[in-house]
């Protein structure tokens, strides 16, 4: 289980209940996973040792944060692990800060940019990562995939 481990970092604990999604995601996947709050600007230190060790540990780093949101893309910088990132609705700007802050990366630092609050899809695509590498979890997520065909089907049915 240990070998496709995935990381999920956020910059605050408010950021959780958006980021739990990512957990349900690995969960349906059956992937592991070790959630843990790093704050780019108020544990500075703390996100450059994550950064630098994660690869010992994880094989994908899901971070999500809000406002600023440097946290991935500083990560990203620090580390040659996949980073998704994931922005999270905070304040006046609701997200489109976050989404912008951390989809704008420099050439050379890769972010894996979601969708505003998507931490679902953060999960998915972790498993994705995870999964080219790994049949089982492959077959899961084709088993996720049709079920999604099965469900816009019942759709169509209830409204014809
Ligand atoms: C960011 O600032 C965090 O990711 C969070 O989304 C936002 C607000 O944090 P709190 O003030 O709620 O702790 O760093």
């Amino acid at each position: 289980m240990g070998k496709n481990k995935v990381a999920i970092i956020m910059g605050s604990k408010t950021d959780l209940k958006v980021m739990q999604a990512a957990t349900e995601a690995l969960d349906q996947m059956k992937i592991p996973y070790e959630i843990s709050i790093v704050s780019a600007h108020r544990t500075p230190e703390g996100m450059v040792e994550f950064a630098k060790t994660a690869h010992k540990k994880f094989k994908v780093i899901i971070a999500g944060a809000g406002g600023a949101a440097h946290l991935p893309g500083m990560v990203a910088s620090l580390t040659t692990l996949p980073v998704i990132g994931v922005p999270v609705t905070v304040g006046k700007l609701k997200g489109l800060d976050a989404l912008l802050s951390i989809a704008q990366m420099p050439k050379g630092v890769p972010v894996a940019t979601m969708a505003v609050d998507n931490a679902f899809n953060a999960g998915l695509l972790a498993a994705r990562i995870v999964g080219a590498f790994d049949e089982k979890i492959t077959k899961k997520l084709e088993s996720y995939r049709k079920t999604q065909i099965k469900n816009v089907r019942l759709m169509n049915k209830e409204i014809k």
